[in-house]
This record gives structure tokens, sequence and C-alpha cells, in this order.
């Protein structure tokens, strides 16, 4: 049986990659380690957790004695460190939290790892290392900077970051590389592009416009809405990381991305039109808007969701105009291609919001509200 230390699982894609594990693999036991931020929810995972596949445990991947008293009692095989503070806009407000976090904290696992799974020296002074071990960190193509109107990001993409949150996980990815290369150490990297899908904070724009339309809001589109960013459901990201976490050689640099860029201003009219047509078709689904409009029979109005919900707000400071991933490398040596088109994988994931009120009910109560009113009144 193989233990899994699992970090930031309460948030979007961990809990994805926990869910994805344990309908997919029999014979694991897996332990989350979140400290439950903002966005953490450990609602996400109660049907998961049951103390003996699944164990919760609430803390810091920074806290040095709690990672090495988990390292003793559980003996992990694998680590995959989501844990991470994962906003761009929240990165612009308070930049050393993501130090703290990102590079600091994947730092102190790393260090923990180090220690429970090295067995001595070789006759070059490297360490020997337990076998079948592996450090895996997730990070994002947002390390290999912008991109004009053409051209992919590949491995070999020099890093270039530019905002606080970017120039964070690069630094993550950075030691995660000295580890490899210092010390031997057993260890793997993913960079995917944006996801989308269930469980996804509504901080981030496809749920952000979601919350919105249903509550009859407008819609903030930042600067003219060409920024371009490559689209990923969140299953395929979670199976590229399986793959890389058990089938990649050491010490590989993985891209993750399935060829879907898209404008933001395309993403938001093609939710607002998703949108309407399922409320129109599927007339169950009404019952999720708190914006509910009569029409002059008494029947429930639709007409205005459309595209005049649009604002155009001030732009974000140092805004990535382009990200598009080349992912060569995954499908030729891994076999990965994603299998959920952007079609289906938006209609699902609308579909998910409509479903799942209660939830975005939870994790949108408290600060969530001043949050919202911080980061959008100053921009109109
Ligand atoms: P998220 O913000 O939804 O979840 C982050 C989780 O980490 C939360 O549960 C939070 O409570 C936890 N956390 C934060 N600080 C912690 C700490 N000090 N100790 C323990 N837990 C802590 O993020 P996400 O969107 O699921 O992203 C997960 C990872 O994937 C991040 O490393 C992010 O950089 C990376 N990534 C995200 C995307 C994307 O599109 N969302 C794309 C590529 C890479
Ligand atoms: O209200 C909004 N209006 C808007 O126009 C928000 C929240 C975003 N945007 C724009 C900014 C981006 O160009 O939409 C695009 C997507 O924004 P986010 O959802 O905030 O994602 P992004 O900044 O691209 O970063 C995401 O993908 C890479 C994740 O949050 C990162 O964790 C991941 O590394």
């Amino acid at each position: 049986m193989n233990t899994y230390l699992i970090t930031g699982a309460a948030g979007f894609i961990g809990s994805n990659f926990v869910k994805y594990l344990l309908r997919t693999r029999t014979d694991l036991r897996i332990v989350v380690l979140d400290i439950l931020t903002y966005a953490g929810n450990l609602g996400t995972l109660a049907d998961d957790i049951d103390n003996e596949r699944c164990i919760f445990v609430r803390g810091d991947i920074g806290d040095r004695r709690l990672v090495e008293q988990l390292f003793a009692q559980y003996k992990f095989d694998y680590v995959v460190n989501f844990a991470a503070e994962s906003h761009v806009d929240r990165s612009i407000e308070n930049p050393q939290l993501f130090l703290q976090t990102n590079v600091l904290g994947t730092q102190n696992l790393l260090d923990c790892a180090r220690r429970a799974w090295t067995t001595g020296r070789d006759a070059q002074g490297y360490p020997t290392w337990l076998r079948g071990k592996r450090f895996h960190q997730v990070s994002t193509d947002e390390v290999y900077g912008s991109l004009g109107k053409t051209g992919f990001f590949t491995e070999q993409t020099p890093l270039a970051p530019h905002s606080p949150y970017s120039a964070s996980k690069t630094a993550a990815d950075l030691i995660v590389l000295a580890y490899r290369d210092t010390y031997h150490m057993p260890v793997s990297i993913t960079r995917c592009s944006n996801n989308y899908g269930p469980y996804h904070f509504p901080e981030k724009l496809i749920p952000l416009i979601i919350k919105n339309i249903l509550e009859g809001k407008k819609l903030p589109v930042y600067g003219d809405g060409s920024n371009v960013r490559d689209w990923l459901y969140v299953e395929d990201h979670c199976r590229a990381i399986d793959l890389v976490l058990h089938q990649a050689r050491d010490g590989e640099v993985y891209n993750v991305g399935g060829h879907n860029e898209r404008t933001n201003l395309e993403i938001v009219r093609l939710v607002i039109s998703t949108m309407r047509q399922l409320m129109e078709t599927r007339p169950e689904y009404r019952n999720a808007l708190k914006h509910k409009p009569l029409a002059a029979d008494g029947s429930i109005d639709l007409t205005w969701m459309d595209d005049t919900l649009i604002t155009f707000v001030a732009d974000r400071l140092g805004h990535d105009q382009r990200y598009a991933i080349d992912p060569a490398k995954i499908q030729h040596d891994l076999g990965w291609t994603p299998q959920t088109t952007f079609d289906v994988g938006i209609v699902r994931t609308i579909e998910w919001y409509l479903n799942h009120q209660p939830w975005v009910k939870q994790v949108t109560s408290g600060e969530y509200i001043k949050y919202y009113e911080r980061m959008y009144e100053h921009r109109n």
C-alpha cells in the first residue's frame, strides 16, 4: 500500500485530485494537510474523509514540527504539494504571504521529506534515498511569463514571471530543482495552464462570472478582455499529475495544457449564453437564480441575461497578455491528452454550480463579501 501526503487538498485542484485517486486506485492511504485558508473548505472533502483511506490534518506546510511528525507517523511514499496562495490579484495586495506559503512552505516540505527519505551517503557524498519515493510539485504556466500573439510555452522556455504569485511559484520550482541537483532528491514538477471545473473558488474568473450572473450583478472584465488563457478541465490535470507522479522519471518537468486558448471576453460571453440556454431548456435550473424578475405573464424573465451584463473595469497591474502551453512532451512520454473538450467541460462546470449552490454559499460567506468590495469597488 502506498501512502500519500497531499497538501492543500481542501482547495480546488487538490480536492479534485484526492477524489480522483480514491476513485481510480484501491490500495492507498491519503493524508491531507491543509491549513484551511479562505480558499480551503473541509465540506469539499466531507464524503472522502473516512479516517482510513483518507485522513485530514489541519495545519501549515511551513510548520516543521508538525510535518516531521506526520512523516514519522505515516511514512509517506509520495508527497504532492498543491498547498499555495493561488490568486494573482491577492498577491498584488499582499506579496509576503505568497512568499511565506509558496516558497518557504514548499522548502519546509522538501526538507522534511529529505530527512525522512535519506538513508546515508554514497561515495561522492550525495545522500542515498529509500526506493520508490517521489516529491511532486504542482506548478503553473505563469512561471514562464507572458506570450505575444504567437508561440507556446515549452519546458525549455526561460522562467520569467511577472506577478508576486508567479514569482513565488517560480522560486518554489527552483528550490525543488535545487533539491534534485544538490541532493539527488526524487522530484517531479508539472506546470499546468488555467483549470476550470467543480469546487473552483469564486474569486477566479469562471466561477465568479457564474455567481454574478445568478445574482444579476455586473460581470467585471479587466482591461479590454483581450487577454488569453489556455483552459483545461480539472480532471484532465489530475490525470496528468497521476501519470507524472507514478510513471515519469525522477527529476522531470512537464507542461500540462490542451490547446484551448480563449480571450477572457470570449469566456464571459460563452458562460452567459450557456447559462441562459440551460435556464431556458431546463426550468429547474432557475431555482439557482437569486435575481428573478418576472415577465408580464408571471414567468421568470431571462431576457436580461445577455452581454449587457459585461462591464470593462480597471486592468490588473502587470496583467500577463497570453498563456499557451505546448504539451508535446507529456503527450510523447506518457501518452497524456485531454479527454474533456471545452464545449463539454464548460456545460458540465456550469451545471455543477447550478446544482451546488449550498457549497457556493458556504465558501463565500464572510471574508468573500469584504474581498469582493475591496477588490472591485475601486475598479469601476
Ligand atoms: P486553491 O487556492 O483553491 O487551494 C489552495 C489550498 O491550499 C487551500 O485549501 C488552502 O487552505 C491551502 N493552503 C494555503 N496555504 C496553506 C498552508 N500554509 N498550509 C497548508 N495548506 C495551505 O488553489 P488551487 O487553484 O486548487 O491550486 C492548487 C495548486 O495548483 C497551487 O499550487 C497553484 O499554484 C497550482 N495551479 C493552479 C492552477 C489553477 O488554474 N487554479 C493552475 C496551475 C497550477
Ligand atoms: O473578475 C475578473 N475579471 C477578469 O477579467 C477576474 C477574477 C479575472 N479576470 C481575468 C484575469 C485573467 O486574465 O481573467 C483571467 C483569468 O483570471 P483568474 O481566474 O484570476 O486566473 P489567472 O490569473 O489566469 O491564474 C489562474 O491560472 C493559473 C490561477 O488562479 C493560478 O493559480 C494558476 O497558476
